[in-house]
């Protein structure tokens, strides 16, 4: 009986979904250097377990962060003594948590049987959207393939859609999901797979397009950390690796690059959502994209996208050095973005992500450019923080149309420009 207890206990204790009741995600801003430092003190502070969604690097951009609920009393006053300003993001994160988990219950429709019906604007778990990835090859064999290109850490299959309409074509990479919180990156990526086959054959510019090249897109790049974020915490950004010495789980896989790896723009500490980890590639996830661009050594354009904050960056991440494709990527970025605004009015910022965002070492694109793939670009989709990682899934459809149109423009340019 005891025995049974204790064993109830336990994997309550291992299966329990992580709760965020009494959280709240706040706004800081930051008017000196002065106050920045005092941010990144009190960000070093372990105890407080503060969860930095926009990280404090400089001044020109707000800090958002989620403050547990027992930290923010000791928060609110460390503000307030030093008299920094700030505002509440979101006031109760497990109520937003709720609502989203109510509506992806609430509109689960049987399982589709054709990609016309499966539901678009709805978020989707891990076994459904590889269920989609292979119904979408079953449905359009002679235009889209699924290639295996590696293992996760836990042992799920990395999946790629390869969409080709010739033999030995240049190719176009897009990645969504890398940061496994960013929900709408993969519930983007699988819009993105349906309108490439809808528009092939139907919209002259996308024909011409893959007429071409082949277009690569890995949906779920950190499938253990999507897995992660459906069973036990909502909030996972990370793989989920164990680090050896250490109790916290995971690397960030946009720190794991062999681009200015171990530099400024990275932690050290296992514990940091931005851990670079032991050495560049350690990461199967990872790994697998390095052998995958290595061995097909004919990609022209590398598309890695993150949310949120409303932003294409080109780079680099690790060095103020302006890329040698600076003003090219530059006046490519300001088309893209205007494309995308003229839909629904949506505002990007653009620039290199060491000018635009903050400074990041390790990260994909800066690998990617200089291993010679001119046309490196992360976006950052919605929004610019009020509601942050969970983007209500009314608006998985219209960030997915508007991003179409900004990769449509970077994909146009590959096509006439390589
Ligand atoms: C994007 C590209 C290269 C280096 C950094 C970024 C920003 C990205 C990150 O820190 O890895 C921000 C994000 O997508 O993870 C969103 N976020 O943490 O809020
Ligand atoms: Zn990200």
């Amino acid at each position: 009986m005891k025995g049974l207890f204790l064993l109830l206990a336990l994997s309550v204790a291992v299966f329990a979904k992580e709760t965020f009741v009494g959280h709240q995600v706040l706004r800081i801003t930051a008017k000196n250097e002065a106050e920045l430092v005092l941010l990144k003190e009190l960000s070093q502070q372990e105890h407080l377990q503060l969860d930095f969604w926009m990280e404090p690097i400089d001044e020109s951009l707000p800090i958002d962060v989620r403050v547990p609920f027992k930290s923010l009393q000791p928060v609110r006053s460390f503000l307030g003594y030093n008299e920094i300003h700030y505002n509440i993001l979101i006031e109760d994160l497990q109520a937003l948590l709720e609502k989203e988990q109510q509506e992806m219950i609430s509109s689960r429709a049987p399982e589709p049987r054709s990609t016309d019906d499966f539901d678009y604007a709805s978020y989707h778990t891990l076994s459904e959207i590889y269920s989609f990835i292979d119904l979408l090859v079953q449905e359009k064999p002679n235009l889209v393939s699924k290639v295996v290109i590696g293992q996760s850490y836990e042992g799920r299959p990395l999946n790629v859609l390869k969409f080709s309409t010739g033999a030995n074509r240049p190719g176009i990479w897009i990645d969504t999901g890398i940061h496994s919180r960013e929900w709408v990156t993969q519930a983007s990526g699988t819009w993105f797979a349906k309108k490439i086959v809808d528009d092939y054959g139907r919209d002259a510019a996308l024909t011409a397009i893959l007429d071409k090249f082949d277009i690569f897109l890995e949906i779920v790049t950190n499938p253990d950390g999507f897995q992660y974020t459906h069973s036990s915490n909502r909030m996972w950004r990370k793989t989920r690796k164990p680090n050896s010495g250490s109790n916290c789980v995971g690397v960030d896989p946009n720190r794991n690059w062999d681009a200015g790896f171990g530099g400024t723009g990275s932690s050290g500490s296992p514990c940091s959502e931005t851990y670079r980890g032991p050495y560049a590639h350690s990461e199967p996830e990872v790994k697998a994209i390095v052998d995958f661009v290595q061995s097909h050594g004919n990609l022209k354009a590398f598309v890695s996208i993150h949310s949120y904050s409303q932003m294409l960056l080109y780079p680099y991440g690790y060095t103020r050095t302006p890329c040698k494709d600076q003003a090219e990527l530059h006046e490519l970025a300001k088309k893209a973005v205007t494309d995308l605004k003229s839909l629904y009015g949506t505002s990007y910022k653009y620039g290199s992500i060491i000018s635009t965002i903050y400074q990041a070492s390790g990260g994909t694109i800066d690998w990617t450019y200089d291993q010679g793939i001119k046309y490196s670009y992360t976006f950052e989709l919605r929004d610019t923080g009020f509601y942050g990682f969970l983007l209500p899934a009314k608006q998985i459809i219209p960030t997915a149309q508007e991003t179409w149109l900004a990769l449509m423009a970077i994909m146009e340019h590959t096509k006439n420009n390589s």
